[in-house]
């Protein structure tokens, strides 16, 4: 059965009128000396896009989807369908997975288990036929109500083990079909009050539950990426990992910095007051730059609303950010976005991707001429010039002590100081969006 009435979406050019068809992005033009497809891995969301039917605090679903059935595992299946048939129909290569998107929960962790196996044998089946791989899998540890408490944050060890046995299966089905990456994204692993919270215990905890978890991959031979994705809050007031810099004192702490990296979701960058480029500055700088969850939050609102990325100006600074990291693989760009509660159409979803990769695309082409035309990276150089000779020379190579500033100091007249010329970068940045 075809769930889609569309046929495969091609490229038809920036004048194209066709909301079916890409405008930017084309998959094998040359970028930088790598195909658009190979610089953007974009992915597919199996939990916004085959299992959300729009529904919010407010009120009941309104997306149709047709492949919703009373039988879990006919449900899960016809999901499968519905989603390679959309991932090759639009061109996607990647898909990202919840375990418990895949397939509802049984009885008991068993029989949720034994589920997961049957659906992700035939998950590997369509994978083969279609060529269209894992770009990564997790756990869901925050819907069930036993997470109530938080997951390996939990003051429950009960649950810290359940979390466990469950992580350690879908690490088992992420390896099964080939992920390229494992994410952790601490859905209730923070608190709400510290009048009940061991902040200490807790996050001594969850190092150790993520110790576990990297231990337990080596031990199995899953060679995929580790990643932790931050947020700041949302479903608890306060969440552990922060945002990139939390997560790398923490992983610097713990001593797990070799093993993990980082997925930055835009939405999430924007709750925690940074902006998406901050986010992905920081992981690069430091060398934790795993992947991206595309997508948008809406500025009005102080709330992840998951929305497809059209943003051009943040996409441009994200994959300005992607390109001087020499790329984002073995991660890439999930649509962690779904379309809003009134785009109650199927077709919306594919034009919901398609507006998303094109704002990518455009924004990758964008980023490229920025790099090669070395615009901020001459304006930075100059700026910084100080730290080439004399004292700042001294200073970046760290052959000074206060006591030899302090002799400079003194025996310094005026101080004079360089404009930053932030207005005149915008409007160059301006000028590469609108003509580049
Ligand atoms: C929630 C969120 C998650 C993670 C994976 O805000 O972004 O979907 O990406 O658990
Ligand atoms: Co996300």
């Amino acid at each position: 059965m075809k769930y889609f009435d569309f046929d495969e979406i091609k490229y038809e050019g920036t004048n194209s009128k066709n909301p079916l068809s890409f405008k930017e992005y084309n998959p094998k033009e040359l970028i930088l000396g790598k195909t658009m497809e190979e610089h953007l891995r974009f992915s597919m969301s199996w939990w916004h896009t085959l299992s959300s039917f729009g529904a919010d605090m407010f009120g009941e679903g309104t997306q149709n989807r047709p492949w919703i059935s009373e039988d879990p595992i006919t449900e899960a299946k016809n999901k499968v369908d519905a989603g390679f048939e959309f991932m090759q129909k639009l061109g996607i290569k990647y898909f990202c997975f919840h375990d418990r998107d895949l397939i509802k929960e049984g009885n008991n962790l068993k029989e949720t288990n034994e589920r997961l196996d049957i659906i992700t044998d035939y998950i590997k089946e369509k994978m083969d036929q279609t060529g269209i791989e894992c770009l990564w899998g997790t756990a869901n540890l925050f819907n069930n109500k036993r997470f109530m408490n938080g997951a390996s944050t939990s003051p429950n060890a009960d649950v810290y083990a359940y979390s466990a046995a469950q992580v350690k299966k879908a690490i088992e089905i992420t390896k099964k079909l080939n992920g390229k990456n494992y994410v952790f994204w601490g859905g209730r692993e923070g608190y709400d009050t510290l009048l009940n919270t061991d902040v200490s215990l807790e996050q001594n905890n969850f190092a150790y539950f993520l110790k576990m978890a990297k231990d337990y991959a080596i031990k199995i031979g899953f060679k995929g990426q580790f990643l932790i994705e931050p947020k700041p809050k949302e479903p608890t007031k306060h969440q552990y990992d922060f945002d990139v810099q939390s997560v790398y004192g923490f992983l610097l702490k713990y001593n797990l910095i070799d093993y993990f990296k980082v997925n930055i979701e835009a939405n999430h960058a924007t709750l925690a007051c940074h902006s998406f480029q901050h986010e992905l500055n920081m992981a690069r700088i430091n060398g934790i730059l795993g992947s991206i969850d595309a997508n948008q939050g809406d500025y009005l609102l102080g709330w992840d609303t998951d929305q497809f990325p059209t943003n051009i100006y943040d996409a441009t600074l994200a994959m300005y950010e992607v390109l001087k990291n020499g790329g984002i693989a073995p991660g890439g760009l999930n649509f962690d976005a779904k379309v809003r509660r009134s785009s109650s159409d199927l077709n919306d979803l594919a034009i919901a991707y398609i507006a998303g990769m094109d704002t990518f695309a455009k924004g990758l082409k964008i980023a490229s001429k920025l790099i090669i035309d070395k615009v901020f990276d001459n304006v930075i150089e100059k700026r910084y010039a100080s730290y080439n000779e004399g004292i700042g020379k001294l200073i970046k190579e760290k052959k000074i002590d206060f006591e030899g500033l302090e002799e400079y100091a003194y025996n310094l007249d005026e101080i004079k100081n360089e404009s930053g010329h932030q207005e005149m970068l915008e409007a160059i940045l301006n000028q590469y969006i609108f003509n580049k």
